[in-house]
């Protein structure tokens, strides 16, 4: 109905516009720079807008499933641990709905992998036989993608291009090689402008075959990604008018529930951030500067590696960060877009935590 109203309103102004003045643009559009723009500062509410476009009411939809029960981890991206069998690495897989904690008292229900956010970390070696067979218990059809792994285009995970989705009470198998080395990640390709959101997804490392030259003595994957919770309902977090997020998490947590970092002074330290919603956060180190030693997974020659104190991570984007912790103290990792340090409009929370250096 809104949209209607939008239409019509836009419509009329259009044409008045154009009665009045030589305003619109060579295709048609009307500029909306002309002080008339403040019309469209509809804030819509969820699940109030979309109701007359079906295919994207699903957007709008709280996050639901029947008999969502609390979870039984509280971390996640833990290693998820494997069998081997004809020297194929086997991983097991359930996408299940849960209610999980992202800050004490705050409480999303969520879509995930073996019921957590993110799901299980998936760590094997390059030229790794790898088997992920996965298991759907959520209401709704899911897929997987790889992101960035490079895997045969059968195993590709994209719904009704390389496969078909896999439906409630059913199982997919996937199978590859793991190549290249690198920080990857895996996440749903099913309406994944809700299921991402909502929490499937999950990091996917490969290490490389050689071992490193210089390995760093810590080594932590952060995954990053946004929440919309209003009235005890959780809503997929989207850049769309009535969809901004209110909540922000680190690997499923807000400040101040983010992990603590502890290093010893000396230590070379790895970071590596996955952007997996769908909003930029540049994030910043205090104490001291770091180098980007791999982007989207590959590695960064030497020479091209820039040292930087804040590297902005879009949606889909890998950084791996290095620095040596020479100073001791509490440090603080946080996004620069300070709305996103917030929980529900209140400071300090979303995306930080402490790297704390100790002797
Ligand atoms: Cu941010």
């Amino acid at each position: 109905m809104i949209k209607k109203i939008m239409f019509f309103t836009i419509t009329s102004l259009a044409l008045i516009l154009s009665a009045c003045a030589p305003a619109t643009t060579s295709n048609g559009d009307m500029p909306m720079n002309n002080g008339n723009s403040g019309m469209m500062d509809v804030t819509a509410t969820p699940g109030s807008m979309m109701m007359d476009n079906p295919e994207a009411a699903h957007m709008m939809e709280p996050i639901t499933a029947p008999n969502v029960q609390p979870a039984t981890e509280s971390e996640g991206g833990q290693p998820l641990e494997y069998r081997v069998e004809d020297g194929i690495k086997v991983f097991e897989l359930t996408t299940k709905a849960v209610q999980w904690e992202i800050l004490d008292g705050v409480t999303v229900t969520a879509f995930t992998y073996n019921g957590t956010v993110p799901g299980p970390m998936i760590r094997v070696t390059q030229g790794d036989q790898v088997r992920i067979i996965v298991k759907n218990e959520l209401p709704d059809p899911t897929t997987i993608h790889w992101h960035g792994v490079e895997v045969p285009n059968a195993m590709d995970g994209v719904p009704g291009v390389t496969q078909d989705p896999i439906q409630p009470g059913e199982t997919f198998t996937y199978e590859f090689t793991a190549k290249p080395a690198g920080t990857f990640m895996y996440h749903s390709h099913y309406e994944g402008d809700v299921q991402v959101g909502a929490g499937l997804y999950a990091p996917f490392i490969i290490d490389p075959k050689e071992p490193e030259a210089n390995p760093p003595v810590v080594d932590k994957t952060l995954m990053i990604s946004e929440w919309r919770m209003t009235d005890g309902q959780t809503f997929a977090a989207m850049p769309m008018g009535g969809m901004e997020p209110n909540y922000f998490t680190i690997n499923g947590k807000s400040f101040p529930a983010t992990e603590t970092i502890t290093v010893k002074k000396g230590d070379l330290v790895r970071l590596r951030f996955i952007a997996i919603g769908q909003f930029i956060h540049p994030m910043h180190l205090h104490g001291v500067p770091f180098k980007i030693v791999a982007t989207d997974g590959h590695p960064v020659p030497e020479a091209a590696q820039l040292t930087k104190d804040t590297v902005s991570v879009a949606p889909g984007e890998r950084y791996d960060i290095e620095f040596v912790a020479t100073e001791t103290g509490q440090w603080m990792l946080h996004c620069h877009i300070l709305h996103h340090t917030t929980n529900d409009n209140v400071e300090p929370g979303g995306l930080m935590l402490m790297i704390e250096v100790v002797e």
